[in-house]
């Protein structure tokens, strides 16, 4: 047991502010790390101390993992916590903290380490019985043995990189005759991109849910879950939209996975806040797919239905607290929704669009949390990832959830940047989201950037209608598909500039 008196955040934006404001309940004095782009951010403005640790780019300042232990020994902190992103999945930081005396604040080195390797991952999970996707359990070297495997498994089947994760890496292979080059290719990918070659296969599951369940492992055995959350509502990989819990768990699925997420942590004797996460098909069969040993962006949804502050349960772990409940004292409360809010512009590809925020005003009233890095009058750096808020709603069923998101992105100000924020108020009234029946396909299948334009005021409309009538006797309009799709009746855009 050892109390934790300081603690650096080796992060920025709002997961440094996050971590830091529970750390301050917790009488923890903070330290900040900032890179010369981010003098004036808030969470330097929040810290007890902050010390500049390089340049703008991240690989000068907040990847610099040896930099950033040297300001641990100078300040005597006794802990760093990570955030995700930056130096939290890496192993060999951890272990270098660990070797300075600093309480890395998540899992052991060992444990990042293994889960890293998606196929050291499912070697470790599969003495547990853990259902998984079909397909090779090591390495694939030899084409023509893989195209075996390939057609036994049946395609489509899916190549992945070992050292990839959150789609890094992937390849679908539709038919045997394209199997070759693909191989060669995710071979060479994975070679450039993670120095490890290592592929193998799995077959592909077209339409699935993302679904993962928050684990929490102290350092006495014990290991609990908090429940799902849906994140099914992505754009390559970019989650936009989660939630907990899923529309489609029934409480003996939600009981299984639970069961598995906490196996799959105990295969690799799991300490602090991890994720598991796994692929649900239309049948609701589930796959283990892997697991992030890190506090993920979305944690705040986990924290809503159960009332829990993973960062305080990160910091209690880490100081060698027990839990202090067991699986049976955790239920699921109401329903929360999560969106992230990017600085990049919906209508134009979702380019980043960085700039000043000119106006910048967040949604507030009950059930609203904003959880970010920004003030009005500020510049969002081009460095680092677009996210500039979390919008989390909370209510007591997923209509009251999904009602104050409409509301709270309507009340929420912002201009002299575009955001997503139309785009989620699209994708929260939709029929299939509002149904709850979607998966990761949601929107390749329902956006096209023709659904945010505006819809016309009265006026407007009789003439629209009027002119929508003459072009209709000359040729059908090709809106057709997306016709019967909800359009925000919102007067957000008329306050923007
Ligand atoms: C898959 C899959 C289909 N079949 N594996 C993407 C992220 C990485 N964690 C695993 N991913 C996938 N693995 C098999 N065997 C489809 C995806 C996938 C996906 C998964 C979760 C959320 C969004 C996704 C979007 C595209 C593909």
């Amino acid at each position: 047991m050892k109390k934790i008196k300081k603690v650096l955040v080796a992060n920025r934006g709002e997961i440094a502010l996050r971590v830091m404001r529970t750390a301050k309940e917790m009488g923890i004095k903070t330290v900040a790390i900032f890179s010369e782009a981010d003098r004036n951010a808030l969470h330097v403005r929040f810290a007890d101390e902050a010390v500049c640790v390089g340049g703008p780019k991240s690989s000068e300042s907040y990847l610099r993992g040896d930099v950033i232990i040297d300001v641990c020994k100078q300040l005597q902190v006794d802990a760093i916590h990570p955030g995700y992103g930056f130096l939290s999945e890496n192993a060999g930081f951890a272990r270098k903290a660990q070797e300075a005396g600093i309480i890395f604040i998540g899992p052991s080195p060992e444990a990042i380490e293994l889960m890293g390797s998606k196929l050291a991952a499912k070697a470790a999970v599969a003495r547990y019985n853990i259902p998984m996707v079909p397909g090779t359990e090591e390495a694939i070297t030899d084409v023509e043995a893989a195209k075996q495997i390939a057609s036994q498994v049946g395609f489509p089947i899916l190549i992945k990189a070992s050292a990839g994760g959150g789609g890094k890496g992937m390849r679908v292979v539709e038919n045997v005759g394209m199997f070759e080059e693909q191989m060669k290719m995710a071979v060479s990918e994975a070679t450039s991109a993670f120095g490890d070659g290592a592929v193998f296969i799995e077959k592909y599951i077209g339409s699935p849910r993302h679904i993962e369940i928050q684990v929490l492992g102290d350092t006495h055995g014990n290991i609990v879950h908090l429940f799902e959350r849906e994140c099914s509502i992505q754009r390559r990989h970019q989650k936009v939209i989660e939630e907990a819990p899923s529309a489609v768990l029934t409480p003996a699925l939600r009981e299984e996975m639970g069961r598995c997420a906490v196996n799959v942590a105990k295969a690799c004797d799991y300490v602090g806040a991890g994720t598991v996460e796994f692929l649900v098909d239309e049948n609701l069969n589930f796959y283990f797919l892997e697991m992030n040993t890190r506090l993920q962006v979305e944690h705040p949804v986990t924290e809503q239905i159960t009332g829990l502050d993973l960062v305080k349960e990160q910091i209690q772990i880490a100081e060698g607290h027990p839990l202090g409940f067991k699986q049976e004292d955790l239920q699921i409360n109401g329903h929360a929704l999560e969106l992230r809010v990017y600085a990049e512009d919906p209508a134009n590809n979702f380019l980043p669009d960085i700039g000043r925020l000119e106006t910048y005003t967040r949604p507030q009233g009950q059930g609203v949390r904003v959880d970010d890095g920004f003030e009005q009058g500020m510049d969002i750096p081009i460095y680092y990832d677009p996210m500039i808020a979390k919008l989390v709603t909370f209510g007591k069923d997923r209509e009251e959830a999904i009602a104050k998101m409409l509301r709270a992105i309507d009340e929420y100000q912002i201009t002299g940047i575009e955001t997503t924020l139309p785009f989620g108020a699209y994708v929260l009234q939709h029929e299939a989201f509002r149904s709850g029946n979607f998966d990761t396909k949601f929107i390749e299948r329902y956006f096209s950037p023709s659904v945010l334009e505006q819809k016309p005021g009265i006026e407007e409309e009789e003439i629209a209608v009027a002119l929508a009538a003459l072009l209709l006797e000359n040729k059908k309009p090709d809106t057709a598909e997306t016709s019967n799709v909800p359009t925000s009746t919102s007067n957000w855009r008329r306050n923007r500039t």
